[in-house]
C-alpha cells in the first residue's frame, strides 16, 4: 500500500476549516463496488493515519464527466470534527485518495510525503475547437449557466477595486476598471466547460486580452506559472503558455453587459480551452512565478493545467 503522498495547504482550505490536505496518487487499484471502496479506504486509513478505531461514514458520490467519480467519506473524530476523504475513480480504478484534516488535528504521517511540483506541459496548445454540435468528451451542454461560488459571493467596492499584477515581472501594475477599459476590449465567443461535466455553448465575453497585460508588466524569462487570487479567497494556477493565449481575456462583460455580480463582476479570467475552474471570478491579484503553487481546486487533486481537449480533470501522478 505504500505510496508517495503530497501534502498541501492554503488559505482557501483554512477558510473551509481544513489545515492540510494529504493527496496520494494510486496505481492499479481496481474497486468494483461501494463495499470494496469502503474496505480499501479503511485499510488505507489504518496504514496512513495509524488509526484503527475509526467510524467511516459515506457522505456522497459525484460524477465528474462520464469517466470519473468522487466518493466522499467522513472519518469521525472527537467533538464533531472529521477527516474528509475523497476517493477519485476513473471507471473502476481508484486513481487518488485525498484526506482533508480539520484545523486543530495533528497527525503523524509515516508515509513519505513531498511537495507536488509539476513541470508545465509544453505540448502545443490547440486554439479553440472547430465548429461542432457535439460537446467535448465527457461534457453535456446545458442551457442556463450554473453559478459557482465555493466561498460565497464577495462584497465588491467598485470605487477602490484594482487588479494588482506582480511577481517575476519588470513592472508591477495596478489596474482600475477605467484603466482596463482604456486598454481596449476584444470579444471572445466561446463555449465554457465545467470539469464536473456541464458545458455552455456560444457565450460572448468582452475584455482585455491578457497579452496586453503581459506587454505592460514584462514577465521575466523564468516565469512558468500564473497564480491568480480572487476577492472571495479563491485561488488557481495556470501554466504561463496557456495563460498567454490569444483567446485568454480579463473579461469585464458577458453577452454585451457588464458581468453579473454572480459571474465575477467587476472582472474575471476567461481561458476558453481550460476547464472553468481556471477562469477565476472577482479577481484581485495575478502573480507571474517560476514556482508551481496549488490553488484551491488543485490542492484537492485537480489538474495543474486542465485542458478540455485532453480531458485533464485530475492530476495524473
Ligand atoms: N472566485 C471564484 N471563481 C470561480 C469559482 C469560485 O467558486 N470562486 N468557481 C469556478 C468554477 S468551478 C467554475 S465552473 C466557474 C463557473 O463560472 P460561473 O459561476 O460564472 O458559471 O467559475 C470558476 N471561478
Ligand atoms: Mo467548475
Amino acid at each position: 500500500m505504500s505510496t508517495k503522498c503530497y501534502v498541501t495547504s492554503n488559505t482557501g482550505l483554512l477558510n473551509k476549516g481544513v489545515s492540510m490536505v494529504i493527496d496520494c496518487p494510486l496505481f492499479n487499484v481496481e474497486l468494483k463496488a461501494i463495499p470494496e471502496v469502503k474496505s480499501f479506504l479503511a485499510l488505507f486509513v489504518a496504514e496512513l493515519l495509524k488509526r484503527d478505531q475509526m467510524r467511516i461514514e459515506f457522505e456522497s458520490s459525484e460524477p465528474i464527466g462520464y469517466t470519473h467519480t468522487i466518493y466522499k467519506f467522513h472519518i469521525a473524530l472527537n467533538e464533531g470534527k472529521y477527516i474528509g476523504t475523497r476517493l477519485v475513480l476513473r471507471g473502476t480504478h481508484a486513481i487518488r485518495i485525498l484526506f482533508t484534516l480539520p484545523i486543530g488535528y495533528n497527525v503523524n504521517i509515516e508515509t513519505p510525503t513531498t511537495e507536488y511540483r509539476p513541470e508545465p506541459d509544453m505540448k502545443p496548445i490547440v486554439l479553440g475547437r472547430k465548429e461542432s454540435s457535439n460537446p467535448p468528451r465527457g461534457q453535456v451542454y446545458i442551457d442556463t449557466p450554473i453559478v459557482y461560488a465555493i466561498f460565497g459571493v464577495p462584497s465588491i467596492y467598485t470605487h477602490n477595486w484594482a487588479l494588482l499584477v506582480e511577481g517575476d515581472v519588470e513592472d508591477t501594475v495596478y489596474y482600475t476598471i477605467p484603466d482596463l477599459y482604456d486598454l481596449g476590449l476584444v470579444d471572445v465567443k466561446t463555449d465554457f466547460h465545467c470539469v464536473t461535466g456541464w458545458s455552455l455553448r456560444d457565450l460572448v465575453f468582452t475584455g482585455v486580452q491578457v497579452s496586453r497585460i503581459i506587454e505592460d508588466v514584462g514577465p521575466r524569462s523564468s516565469v512558468k506559472w500564473v497564480y491568480v487570487e480572487s476577492l472571495d479567497g479563491y485561488t488557481t494556477i495556470i501554466p504561463y503558455d496557456d495563460f498567454n493565449n490569444e483567446n485568454s481575456i480579463i473579461a469585464l462583460e458577458m453577452n454585451s453587459k457588464p458581468l453579473d455580480i454572480l459571474h465575477g463582476y467587476p472582472a474575471r479570467l476567461i481561458i476558453p480551452h481550460l476547464y472553468g475552474w481556471k477562469s477565476a471570478k472577482w479577481i484581485k491579484r495575478i502573480v507571474f512565478t517560476s514556482r508551481y503553487i496549488d490553488g484551491y481546486w488543485e490542492s484537492l487533486g485537480y489538474h495543474p493545467r486542465g485542458r478540455v481537449d485532453l480531458e485533464e480533470r485530475f492530476k495524473e501522478h
